[in-house]
């Protein structure tokens, strides 16, 4: 399978994060691309579709903060990354805002997800390389992977969060319904629910998003991705959430797989896009499944036999001595 990338997605690296009330590494570091890209080649360089395709996702005025968020915290006199500490839960809507740290806290959901000085660029380049993934897709190759990193599923239109900038599986999919496939299933496999990609999708009949998470009682993102939420509107019903315990092996893990496939087969889809995470694997280091190598392989392969044309999109996976050997595995289901 052919896999793209770009390599400003390596420049993109907060120096820290907030994990259990400590000042921690950051734990999706650049190390986890270069590891990627050490087991399955150099690949193809992302091709540059322009800012119009994740228009097509992203809120304008988002992205105009995103990109300057950085160069105005640093022009308020800070150093390190920029971060928000005030949230408005419960008072979102449109103020015209100055202070940085009043903007950074109206866009962000949290505090994992910083804003350093490679940070558009990356999250450009990640998205650029799902438009890229999903180009040759759409050009006849039966998959494609796109490295993305930083990963995209738990940022919405407007909001960032749960390291993630812009929402690429959400970007490949607006790109392939316009040019002409409407019918899109999005099957999210990473440790996490992907929220940002919920929500996008929330009142859309014609996207499909099945996720198998943890629990969000114990997980991050914790609002979002139980079992309740399926989905309003004209999606009513097109939103699948599997949420399953810490602990969870192959064995509970490949029935709740087979749900979400009968799912995408319900659905009529015409194209696939996976968000995948390789943090259910047993040696992640901030996740709680028991997924092997051994396991990457099957799902692969099981989702593979679906027989739609897919797109592979990176999301998280932090066991990075681990993360490279994991991606091919799961890849190689389509061989
Ligand atoms: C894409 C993705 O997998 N995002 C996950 C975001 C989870 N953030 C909350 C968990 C914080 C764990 N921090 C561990 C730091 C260890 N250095
Ligand atoms: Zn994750």
């Amino acid at each position: 399978m052919r896999h793209f990338s770009d390599p400003a997605q390596g420049r993109h690296a907060p120096l820290r994060e907030l994990h259990n009330g400590e000042w921690m590494d950051y734990a999706e570091s650049p190390a986890r691309f270069e590891a990627i890209l050490q087991a399955l080649g150099p690949g193809e360089p992302a091709r540059d579709f322009g800012l119009d395709p994740i228009l097509a996702v992203h809120d304008p005025a988002y992205l105009a903060f995103l990109r300057e968020a950085h160069a105005l915290w640093r022009a308020a006199g800070r150093t390190g990354d920029a971060l928000g500490y005030v949230f408005p839960v419960v008072a979102r809507r449109p103020l015209d805002l100055e202070r940085i740290d009043a903007r950074m806290g109206a866009y962000s959901m949290d505090v994992s997800t910083p804003v350093a000085a490679g940070t558009w660029a990356a999250a450009y380049g990640g998205a650029q390389s799902a438009l890229s993934a999903m180009d040759a897709v759409l050009g006849g190759d039966a998959s494609a992977f796109a490295l993305c990193r930083p990963p995209g599923h738990h940022c919405g239109a407007d909001y960032m969060g749960g390291y993630c900038y812009l929402n690429n599986a959400a970007i490949a999919a607006r790109a392939a319904q316009a040019r002409g496939i409407s019918r899109v299933a999005i099957l999210d496999v990473d440790y996490h629910h992907g929220n940002g990609t919920q929500d996008i999708f929330y009142e859309d009949g014609d996207v499909l998003f099945a996720s198998i998470h943890a629990h969000p009682k114990n997980d991050f993102p914790f609002y979002w991705g139980h079992a309740d939420e399926r989905g309003a509107g004209p999606g009513e019903g097109k939103t699948l959430n599997l949420p399953l315990p810490q602990g969870t092996d192959w064995t509970a893990y490949a029935p709740a797989l087979d749900t979400a496939l009968d799912a995408v087969r319900a659905h009529g889809a015409d194209l696939l896009v996976v968000s995948f995470g390789a943090d259910t694997f047993v040696g992640d280091p901030i996740s709680h499944f028991k997924l092997t190598r051994e396991d990457y392989a099957a799902m692969g392969a099981r989702i593979a036999a679906l027989g739609l044309p897919s797109v592979v999109v990176m999301e998280g996976g932090y066991a990075v001595d681990a993360l490279g050997a994991n991606v091919a595995a799961f890849l190689g289901g389509w061989d």
